[in-house]
């Protein structure tokens, strides 16, 4: 089945043109956090692109968006595909964005050439998977298999000290009449991405098959040091909770450089008080972001480098205390799903290779609810999370039709 690349090209490449508008910042980084006024214009533009392609479109209570290709056998489970609309604070065009754009080109094309489908097919706008504003990630996904159960709304906060349940209801959702985002329905998730890495640049592949997705830790790490007279207080009478936290931070980056691939940490957001330049820093605030495709190697550095923290901690009389902010595990992807990928991308004679992915996603949400698989197109220097962010266009077309190929097969075939 093979869809014309060109009409798929420029709906994926408009799509995500217009998309990338909302939000767009005068640095030329892109903002959507969820529950935002951004946030909201782009799900609202995407439920219109959705309506317009024929598709039932609906909401849940927490603000994923769903538009609905009804099959023969309306009671057989569901084929989902789709990603998520948030952004990173100054992120890129495409990351989550060209998952939507490709499943809704991959949908409208099926559903103009070969009608109603045997099994529903829906794509998805997850409402936020970065974990750019409230400190969890996966909010979106995660309601709908149940690993964020919706009580959580009532505690999360941003760093302005909004509730993220205060933030749902005042974008319209939270509301019990509302669909419950918990899905029991689905049969199969499929989602394409971009890479994010410069694998597939580098090998020259067109398609990554995507086998696992490495596990994640998020922490937050508070240091209690004491503020005091940046010109009166001796070197020796300090308890500087910055000096501290560079302390850690070095110590974190050896470790993990000395652990090797494809083990990754990274301290993302510091906040200092009370931040000013006289004044010795009393309290410091920092993120921990760990990756691997081992859980165990995960757990032990993790547990390793923690200790050294404490360590450090206790040898300049300086509190610490830890908050975990993410825990998941790395997810192998579904073997028959992902054998199917292959085959159609040698069937159409693309250049692919399997992989894993540093990066987290919608699809790890999945992966306990039901048969679930990725496929990565190539970023341009690998380069994402960032306004240089860029896949070319004929790229985003052959992901679309891969996706649009696997979904005729699973919605439309016995196969
Ligand atoms: O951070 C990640 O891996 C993903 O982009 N949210
Ligand atoms: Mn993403
Ligand atoms: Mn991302």
């Amino acid at each position: 089945m093979m869809i014309a690349k060109t009409e798929s090209e420029a709906y994926v490449t408009q799509l995500l043109e217009d998309l990338g508008a909302i939000g767009a910042e005068r640095g030329g980084g892109i903002t959507r956090l969820l529950y935002s006024e951004s946030w909201r214009r782009a799900q609202s533009f995407l439920a219109e692109r959705m309506e317009e392609a024929g598709l039932e479109v609906r909401y849940d209570r927490v603000g994923n968006l769903y538009g609905r290709l009804p099959g023969k056998s309306p009671e057989a489970p569901v084929i989902l595909t789709g990603s998520h609309v948030d952004t990173v604070r100054s992120g890129g065009k495409y990351d989550g964005a060209y998952g939507i754009a490709a499943s809704l080109a991959a949908v409208r094309e099926l559903k103009n050439r070969y009608g109603q489908p045997k099994r529903t097919l829906e794509v998805v706008s997850f409402c936020e998977e970065e974990g750019s504003r409230f400190p969890l990630a996966y909010w979106g996904s995660g309601s709908v298999s149940g690993a964020h159960p919706l009580e959580l709304a009532d505690t999360a906060e941003d760093p302005d000290g909004v509730l993220l349940g205060d933030a749902m209801r005042e974008a319209g959702f939270g509301r019990e009449d509302q669909p419950d985002p918990r899905r029991r329905d689905i049969a199969a998730f499929i989602e394409v991405h971009v890479e994010q890495g410069v694998i597939l640049e580098r090998t020259g592949d067109d398609i990554g098959v995507v086998e696992t997705i490495a596990g994640q830790r998020r922490y937050i790490v508070t240091l209690e040091g004491e503020a005091n007279h940046a010109g009166t207080t001796p070197m020796s009478m300090r308890l500087d909770a910055l000096a501290a936290a560079a302390e850690m931070m070095l110590v974190l980056e050896k470790a993990a450089s000395r652990a090797g691939e494809p083990l990754v940490a990274t301290v993302g957001r510091m906040k200092t008080a009370p931040n000013i330049p006289n004044v010795i820093p009393g309290t410091v605030e920092f993120t921990l972001d760990i990756r691997h495709l081992s859980e165990t190697l995960l757990t032990g550095f993790c547990e390793a480098v923690l200790g050294k923290f404490r360590s450090i901690a206790e040898r300049r009389s300086v509190g610490f205390s830890i908050q975990t902010a993410l825990l998941s595990r790395p997810v192998p992807m579904d073997p028959l799903l992902t054998g199917k990928l292959e085959q159609i991308c040698r069937e159409r004679g693309l250049a692919y290779r399997r992989m894993m992915s540093g990066a987290g996603h919608d699809a790890q949400s999945f992966s306990s609810l039901c048969p679930t698989a990725m496929l990565f197109v190539p970023s341009r220097a690998g380069i994402s999370h960032s306004p240089g962010e860029y896949t070319a266009p004929e790229h985003l077309a052959t992901g679309a039709q891969v996706l649009t190929e696997m979904l005729h097969e699973l919605a439309y075939t016995d196969a």
